[in-house]
């Protein structure tokens, strides 16, 4: 059961993905033939009865063992934020944003309606009227999580939405979406991350595709109006601070250290409309945005409002930018942890561009030439899209093309840069197949530690059971704690997984069970009140006209009421207040033939609304596997037919 290395498998896989020769000749290099996965498979019964994980390389957690890390992974298309444990890389928990979702009824409840719609733009409201309410897509990339001092501090993390131009926020200690914002003037955020320094503070996000302004039919071949705008959004309480306008389209952000500099890749300077326009010209730019001077504008009133946000125009020769030229269709952006050096990836080069954030000052003032903030750019392979870090003067780059992560050295890519014949690249390991995004352990962080590098794979093909022609993804764990890659653990995911983080389990501490008074139910609570109710003690039927309010409680095994009458027509809301509060008793509220299903988590409220307009008996029951009574734990909505 020899685990298979990159040399009996790169040089079949490499014809078929037409890599360079040159590439195949390295393919040699750092295989792992260590035999790891199959060696902790192996291990003797007597040593699998140890409690305590053993450190390093070993990606087994054995049954009751806890993983080291969290992992918030994003989930693209499929529109959700998933949290896995590192290293056993099981999935531990989904938690549905932009998506809907049918076990815990995301899109259908009250509360996640309030969220998914309170902050739309009026206009979306409108075109959504017609369309449920709601949208029923996201395009979630990037996850990241809130910064106090350059440090993860466990209170948020916030992801994107790149389909529907919003950025939402999960809460860590409830581990639930609270709040969702449209982005205004801007259009199809991609790129996000929050700022470090001196905390979170902003969400910087790129508005990805260019559009009139305003974007309302008047304008539409205009192309030299069109405009790409980034938003700085006050991640507390998530409100657009302010935008910039700028040239070209913006991909992927990051922040520094310092507090000083945001950065943006920007690809398509030819503002082009199609693929030849597009890659025309053989230069794109890297982005810095002055946070200070913009905020000193927004404040001395120099800002345009446009949808009520402060707009300045950050285009070539505002005092607000600095465009570095970088070449042609950069994609990545990453901050590394020796607080100094931002990674530009050049995705249509080879290189990777390393900018000296030390350097940015004197370019603001105009004493130097924006490209002299690049100190680095060496030369790594075909297609390199993001680079993580290890916190010991090392980078990971993950090549789309080769299906390579490479490692490099940064101080040596510095002095090849000035002239030394040194070669910085330490290692090429193999991947399966074509990574996006990689990331390492606590690596956008002060507290980067070396130990783990996730590679996101965009293919999987041969490396799982065939599931028909869409297969999964192919996230993979790569241990870096020895100075070096080894690759351990193939992880399938669904579609798809650009980014994600990985934090030390001590940042992160939920709750058990919800707060009595938590926030999330309070439109339910005030009602309650109104009709003169307690959320905890309320199993009454409130008529109010044609609108019907049923209040219960679940103790396992038992809903409050085993019985509910309400007329053909009627608008009924069902009120659930869980009672129990054991950790892990959550019951589910299911109304069938209704489309209705809700979590209720132990010591929560939540509600959902809907018009009774099919009559007969409709049994509603729990969901969720509670009670040896479980099956038992059910009840009647009685409709009376009403005569037409
Ligand atoms: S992007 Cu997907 S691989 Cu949206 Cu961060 Cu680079
Ligand atoms: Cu409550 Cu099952």
């Amino acid at each position: 059961m020899a685990e298979k290395t990159k040399s009996d498998r790169g040089v079949s896989r490499r014809g078929l993905l037409g890599g360079s020769a040159k590439l195949a000749a390295l393919a040699g290099l750092g295989g792992t033939g260590l035999g790891v996965g199959a060696g902790n498979l192996l291990r003797p019964a007597a040593a699998q009865q140890q409690q305590q994980r053993e450190p390093g390389r070993s990606f087994e957690v054995k049954p009751g063992q806890l993983d080291d890390y969290y992992v918030f992974s994003s989930s693209g298309q499929t529109g959700e934020v998933r949290i896995l444990g590192l290293p056993s890389m099981r999935e531990l928990m989904r938690i549905p944003v932009f998506n809907r979702d049918s076990a815990t009824g995301w899109g259908l409840t009250n509360e996640s309606r309030k969220i998914l719609t309170e902050g739309l733009l009026p206009e979306t409201k409108a075109f959504l009227a017609k369309r449920g309410g709601v949208y029923l897509n996201g395009d979630a990339h990037h996850p990241h999580m809130s910064f106090t001092e350059g440090r993860y501090d466990g209170r948020y993390i916030w992801i994107q939405d790149k389909a529907n131009t919003r950025i939402a926020r999960v809460r860590c200690d409830v581990m639930k979406c609270d709040k969702i914002i449209e982005i205004p003037n801007a259009n199809d955020m991609h790129g996000m991350r929050p700022q470090k320094y001196p905390k979170t503070g902003y969400i910087f996000a790129n508005g990805e595709h260019e559009a009139p302004l305003p974007n309302d039919g008047r304008d539409l071949e205009n192309i030299e109006a069109y405009r790409a705008i980034f938003t700085a959004i006050d991640g507390e309480a998530m409100k657009v601070a302010w935008q910039v306008i700028v040239d070209g389209n913006l991909d992927n952000c990051d922040a520094d250290y310092q507090g000083k500099y945001a950065f943006s890749t920007c690809y398509n300077s030819e503002m082009g409309m199609n693929l030849a326009e597009m890659t025309a010209k053989e230069q794109d730019w890297a982005v810095v945005f002055n946070i200070k001077r913009i905020e000193e504008a927004v404040k001395a009133g120099k800002a345009q409002m446009m949808n009520g946000v402060p707009v300045l125009d950050g285009r070539h020769g505002s005092p607000y930018t600095v465009y570095i030229p970088i070449s042609n269709g950069p994609h990545g952006c990453n901050t590394a942890p020796d607080q100094i050096h931002v990674a530009i990836n050049g995705k249509l080069s080879p290189t990777v561009s390393l900018i000296d954030v030390r350097k940015l000052d004197a370019i603001f003032e105009g004493k130097a030439e924006p490209r002299s903030a690049i100190v680095a750019e060496p030369e790594l392979g075909l297609g390199p899209l993001h680079t993580a870090y290890d916190g010991r003067g090392n980078a990971f780059t993950t090549l789309f093309i080769d299906s390579q992560v490479v490692m490099w050295n940064i101080d040596l890519a510095r002095r090849a840069f000035a002239g030394e014949k040194v070669d910085p690249i330490i290692q090429k390991l193999d991947v399966h197949y074509q990574p996006g995004h990689n990331h390492t352990s606590m690596g956008e962080t002060l507290d980067t530690d070396g130990q783990w590098l996730i590679s996101l794979n965009k293919f999987s093909k041969d490396r799982f059971l065939n599931v028909g022609p869409l297969k999964p993804e192919n996230d993979q764990l790569i241990y870096t704690g020895d100075g070096k890659m080894t690759l351990v653990h193939d992880g399938p995911s669904f579609a798809e997984p650009h980014d994600c983080i990985i934090v030390r389990a001590d940042i992160v501490n939920p709750k058990d069970v919800w707060e009595r008074g938590d926030p999330m139910w309070e439109d339910a609570r005030r009602q309650a009140e109104k009709d003169g109710l307690k959320l905890e003690e309320a199993n009454e039927v409130i008529r109010d006209g044609n609108k019907v309010r049923v209040y219960m409680t679940s103790v396992a095994p038992q809903f409050g009421l085993e019985k509910f009458t309400v007329k053909q027509g009627d608008e009924v809301t069902v009120i659930i207040t869980n009672l129990d509060d054991v950790s892990d008793l959550t019951h589910g509220f299911t109304l069938s033939n209704y489309g209705v299903q809700m979590e209720i988590a132990p010591q929560a409220t939540a509600s959902v609304t809907f018009t009774a307009d099919r009559p007969g008996v409709h049994w509603f029951y729990c969901v969720w596997f509670c009670h040896a009574l479980h099956m038992e734990m059910r009840g009647r909505m009685l409709v009376e037919a009403q005569s037409a």
